[in-house]
């Protein structure tokens, strides 16, 4: 009875997604593996499930591996907790949930920590079994995960020894979700969150989203927009935030929140947000405590302040770790965190916008309260097709930083263009800051092992909407993906996280992987190309970042020009951050500083964002400036044709409907690529004044034509 009961849940989950294959199903698809073969040889160690207590956390993960591992074996697995322990069975718990696993005494566990786990092949009273331990049910769900994406990946799970745990703690998604459901550079659709039907309605989207974050080893979400709303902290929405926190926790996900600074004035009434004010102080102890009384395991704010027009500490004279350390510790009682972001610039500032975070948090190293992370953006200026690290990474040595990085592609051709990031997210976290000598690298600053902190972090803001594939582009799931993966263990390759995600949500057929591994990693370098070619920077379309905008001037802040970060005119291009300019290479280390002020060291990937050179500068190729920025716009363009060749090769291997979708979406990119091409060709020559090179195409229209176009709702804005 308990089997028929059990086939027929599967049953039901199985047939429950209508819309299987929109997308919906993320990297998390158990259809059966095709090879009767291989399915023979994984029932032979995976035949049964163990899980003993059954806490909500190990529901979760025996309901993952149940679901999983009958659907890609096509048989029901029995899940048992009382049944001897049979050849094949597979084995999960703590020592705690445990009585099997508390026996093996397992030594490995105690380097593990709370979020680790192991995978491990073992005889037990001469049946072979295999054992997923850890010393946390969040860690047996993360190593369930694991056990799936073997499985899912067609590789082996004989012999299994592994141990895995995290390199940095605090592994969140930011939400720039607004309270009316919009979403701030959202490209998916509406916010996730309906907060209008919430508490009541836990939709199982909610759910999924558990799922795929926990998969991937995500712990903490920000569920609102860093531009805030104080409504969020009051008695209407706490509930509704409270209601999502207890679907989130089984799959050890902490909701964190978005901070007004002003909100003791807008929903506390009172006459200032000052942070050395004692009423002020008292106002958001006592929110904190209210808070916890909803969510006991909240994980903590998220805070912009005195950043494009949001109030903060400075409106009161008091510097960024003054506002800081007042949150921090209206959450230390209950442990919760802040993670105060670095992403400040100002108009009243005349200073090159890229130093200017620097030059406000620097000063402010070793002031900050033990439970504060600042949280700064990969590069100076705004998550731009390439840019080089921030300075801020390894000068603030006292004070753990948390990356983060932007997984919807605000500047990234939105949700239309095929730009697989990992790439992009490794060049950062591998790039070498040399502040304590070589291999100071930015990846070793955020997890926290250069300056020995305990604390670490790294977000991502989300792409994820409520579109029936989660990212708008189907593609856009590789990166929630990526990012995932690489917060979890930085040293993982952009390759591998190709094939593990192409596997999982494709097909593992070895030729299908290499060729789209191939198509994927070429991805970000072609819309580089096409975009912002040898470090050009922010000339995308006015606002709403859609499309190229190189001709953008006379707005009200100069930095949000593009003219400010190009100022091409007939003799020269670049933004000369030598010594001899804005002198922005003096925030990082000296070998920093000589290889990327050095126009012999310094990569053409970078040349204009540190250079200001004429158009006849000769470049290493032999080509002048002039024809190297026409060539690679041509590259850029002309690479959509082999893409969109690639993907159509790969029809066989993929499901009408999601093919199409890439289909049609890779179609737009083309057009989208070569609009790029032609209106930044068109601007840069009424700039250069020289004819385009030989193989170069001329723009289709005039530059008038390019500087016309005019947008009406562009999502994201
Ligand atoms: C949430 C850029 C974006 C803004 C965003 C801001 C930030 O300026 O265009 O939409 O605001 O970054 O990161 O705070």
């Amino acid at each position: 009875m308990k089997k028929l009961i059990f086939a027929l849940i599967i049953f039901f989950m199985s047939v429950g997604h209508s819309f299987a294959e929109s997308g919906y199903r993320l990297w998390m698809r158990y259809d059966q593996i095709n090879d009767e073969a291989l399915r023979t040889q994984y029932l032979k160690s995976l035949s049964g499930i163990r899980i003993d207590t059954i806490s909500p956390t190990l529901k979760a993960a025996s309901d993952e591996l149940g679901k999983g591992l009958s659907g890609l074996l096509g048989r029901t697995l029995g899940l048992s907790s009382t049944a001897s322990i049979e050849a094949g069975s597979v084995v999960a718990g703590t020592p705690a949930s445990s009585s099997l696993i508390r026996g093996l005494k397992l030594q490995s566990l105690a380097g593990l920590g709370d979020e680790g786990y192991m995978l491990s092949s073992m005889v037990h009273n001469g049946k072979q079994i295999t054992v997923i331990a850890a010393n946390t049910d969040v860690g047996v769900l993360y190593g369930s995960f694991h056990l799936l994406r073997l499985v899912q990946t067609q590789q082996p799970v004989v012999k299994l020894s592994i141990v895995e745990k995290p390199l940095l703690k605090h592994r969140v998604l930011n939400h720039w979700d607004n309270l009316d459901r919009t979403v701030e550079r959202g490209y998916a659709g509406f916010s996730l969150w309906n907060w209008h039907l919430l508490p009541g309605y836990l939709q199982q989207r909610y759910i999924d989203y558990a799922r795929a974050n926990a998969s991937i080893g995500i712990n903490g979400t920000v569920l609102t927009n860093v531009n805030a709303n104080s409504l969020i902290l009051t008695e209407e929405f706490l509930p509704k935030v409270a209601a999502i926190a207890n679907v989130l926790r089984p799959y050890g996900i902490k909701v964190y929140l978005t901070a007004r600074f002003s909100s003791p004035i807008e929903i506390g009434k009172l006459k200032t947000a000052d942070p050395l004010d004692e009423s002020v102080k008292k106002w958001w102890k006592d929110k904190a405590d209210e808070i916890y009384r909803h969510i006991p395991d909240f994980g903590g704010f998220l805070v912009k302040a005195n950043s494009e027009g949001q109030p903060g500490p400075q409106n009161y004279g008091r510097s960024h770790a003054e506002g800081a350390n007042l949150l921090a510790d209206a959450l230390a009682p209950h442990n919760g965190i802040v993670m105060w972001r670095a992403f400040v610039y100002s108009h009243e500032v005349d200073e090159d916008r890229f130093k200017q975070a620097y030059n406000e948090f620097k000063p402010l190293d070793g002031q900050f309260r033990k439970n504060v992370l600042v949280q700064v953006k990969n590069g100076p200026i705004d998550f731009q097709p390439r840019e080089p690290f921030s300075p801020l990474f390894g000068a603030m040595p006292k004070t753990p930083l948390m990356m983060e990085f932007q997984i919807t592609q605000e500047y990234l051709g939105q949700a239309t263009h095929l730009v697989y990031q990992a790439p992009l997210y490794k060049e950062v976290l591998d790039a070498d800051t040399y502040v304590k000598g070589k291999g100071s690298t930015v990846a070793r600053v955020v997890d926290g092992s250069l300056d020995k902190h305990a604390l670490s972090g790294i977000a991502g803001v989300a792409n994820i909407g409520d579109d029936l594939n989660w990212t708008g582009h189907l593609f856009g799931q590789s990166n929630w993906y990526a990012f995932g993966r690489l917060a979890w263990n930085h040293q993982l390759s952009s390759e591998n996280i190709a094939d593990e995600w192409t596997g999982m949500t494709f097909s593992n057929v070895p030729e299908f992987k290499v060729s789209l591994r191939g198509m994927m990693m070429k991805s970000r370098e072609n819309l580089v190309n096409y975009m912002t070619p040898l470090g050009l920077h922010h000339i995308m379309g006015w606002d709403h970042h859609y499309g190229p905008g190189p001709w953008i001037k006379d707005k009200p802040r100069m930095d949000w020009t593009s003219f400010y970060y190009h100022k091409a005119d007939s003799v020269a291009i670049g933004f000369d951050r030598t010594a001899s300019g804005s002198n922005a290479l003096s925030q990082y280390s000296p070998q920093v500083r000589k290889f990327y002020g050095d126009l012999k060291t310094c990569p053409p990937e970078y040349l204009l964002w540190f250079h200001r050179l004429p158009w006849s500068h000769r470049m290493k190729t032999g080509e002048s400036l002039w024809e190297a920025l026409s060539q690679r716009y041509q590259q850029g363009a002309e690479s959509m044709d082999p893409l969109i060749a690639g993907w159509n090769k790969l029809a066989p291997y993929v499901d009408q409907e999601r093919f199409d979708q890439v289909r049609m979406l890779l179609a737009i990119q083309k057009k989208e690529a070569w609009w790029w091409h032609d209106a930044c060709l068109a601007y840069f020559q009424s700039r250069s004044g020289l004819p385009f090179p030989q193989g170069v195409t001329p723009p289709k229209e005039t530059l008038e034509f390019y500087e016309s176009q005019h947008f009406h709702f562009v999502p994201g804005i």
